[in-house]
């Protein structure tokens, strides 16, 4: 980990700057993928999950009884966490509900507005060394909540061509039914262009490796949505005296075993906080299983120093962070300052890996500094908002002249006849 002391504020751009990754060059191989896909359909998944993913599975989609077998695989207290961390993200998200309504903007003109699920989606989800379950419950129970109608399930098979027990099990949870063993670029293929196995759905979420991100990127073309544009994920904490050292480590660390390209970034009042933090990371990093990777990730990551809460703040707001840990005394000042950031956890008790599993927020968030414009997933991600209106006789009346002025103004006398024309015969 790196460390600044007290850097010029023209050079805070320069730090906030996130390692550029050119996915470019992963397209040719991703368009033969699609190709193969969409000439393919459902034996191009067969093939690919042999090349990519070990074996040839027997079958492309998960069967009942493959999932009602989870339920012996999974260990008792890991079902009682699951089910705790459900009936919280349920709670949270239950409450995003909106309910709007009906305006008169004018005596006989109404106008209200209505959320509609998203007919179809999509949610991949990451097998591998860290098969995200956890994820799996981001994305469907709000996708539950909306009432999407066809929820279809991406997940890349073991090389034994099974589906890890906690992604059944959570699957079944979750009342999903199509679940399909297909990873990488195919399963985004798969998503956006339908096989004879696998419906097309109209937005993709969830996380996954280059390919799948490119992939995803490559579909928007096509006219299929996704849940945001990902990179890395990323973690800055704020921590003055008032800081547990051996807590900020802790969440450093956390950040950073998910990937040698984890951001993770610190920022402090007190360089002797940043020391004991640097001491800590080094003591808890030994420990962990995946220390290769976080200490990889380190490699990349900074430490600054800084003069005050309120230059951690701005330079907070201006990195922009996936997620963002207030370990400092002034607690509700600093919070009501954060304008960027994807999801805050406020004082030393709360690390990010309560956000990550169960306290209930969602933990799919902008990263590479989207949090500027977008926000993380929620049950809006999973609908469409459709506006109506109704206009009486009367209502036409007061608004009328309104629009054929305006109309007129813009030189568009067709807009002003579909006024004019009713007017007349009232
Ligand atoms: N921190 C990750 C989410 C996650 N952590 C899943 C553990 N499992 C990205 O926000
Ligand atoms: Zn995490």
């Amino acid at each position: 980990m790196k460390k600044l002391l007290y850097p010029e504020t023209i050079v805070w751009s320069e730090l906030a700057k996130r390692p550029v990754k050119d996915l470019q060059e992963l397209e040719p191989t991703i368009r033969s993928i699609f190709k193969l896909v969409q000439e393919q359909g459902d034996e191009a998944l067969y093939q690919l999950a042999e090349k990519y993913d070990g074996k040839r599975p027997d079958a492309l989609l998960a069967t009942p009884e493959e999932l009602a077998a989870a339920e012996n695989e999974v260990s008792a207290e890991l079902k009682a966490a699951i089910l705790q961390a459900y009936s919280n993200i349920q709670l949270f998200h239950l409450q995003q509900a909106e309910q709007m309504p009906v305006v008169e903007t004018m005596p006989g003109v109404n106008c209200w507005r209505k959320s509609v699920a998203i007919e179809k989606v999509g949610l991949y989800i990451p097998g591998g060394t860290a098969p995200l379950f956890s994820t799996l419950l981001m994305l469907g129970i709000p996708a539950k909540i909306a009432g999407c109608k066809q929820i279809v399930l991406c997940t890349p098979p073991s090389k034994e061509g099974t589906i890890h027990p906690a992604i059944r099990y959570t699957a079944a949870l979750l009342g999903i039914e199509t679940i399909v063993k297909a990873g990488g670029a195919q399963a985004v293929a798969a998503m956006a262009f339908g096989t004879e196995s696998v419906p097309a759905v109209s937005k993709i979420f969830g996380p996954g490796n280059q390919y799948v991100t490119m992939a995803k990127q490559m579909v928007t073309q096509l006219g299929v949505a996704i849940d945001m544009p990902a990179g890395p994920s990323e973690v800055l904490v704020m921590a003055d005296e008032t800081a547990d050292p051996a807590f900020v480590a802790a969440d450093l660390l956390s950040q950073a075993e998910h990937g040698p390209d984890s951001q993770v970034v610190l920022l402090s009042t007190s360089e002797t906080i940043v020391d004991q933090v640097i001491a800590e990371i080094e003591k808890q990093l030994q420990e962990l299983p995946r220390e290769a990777v976080a200490a990889q990730a380190l490699d990349n990551s900074m430490a600054i120093v800084l003069e005050d809460a309120q230059q951690m703040l701005d330079y907070s707001n201006l990195y922009a962070p996936e997620h963002l840990i207030l370990a400092i005394k002034d607690l509700q000042t600093i919070a009501n300052g954060v304008v960027n950031a994807g999801s805050v956890f406020l004082g030393n008790y709360t690390p990010e890996a309560a956000g990550d599993y169960a306290s209930g927020t969602n933990h799919t968030l902008p990263t590479n500094g989207y949090a500027r414009a977008y926000s993380g997933v929620s049950l809006d991600s999973f609908v469409k908002k459709i506006t109506f209106q109704h206009i009486t006789t009367e209502g036409l009346q007061n608004i009328g002249r309104t629009i054929e002025v305006m109309a007129e103004a813009e030189g568009l006398q067709a807009h002003k006849n579909a006024v004019s024309i009713r007017l007349k015969k009232l």
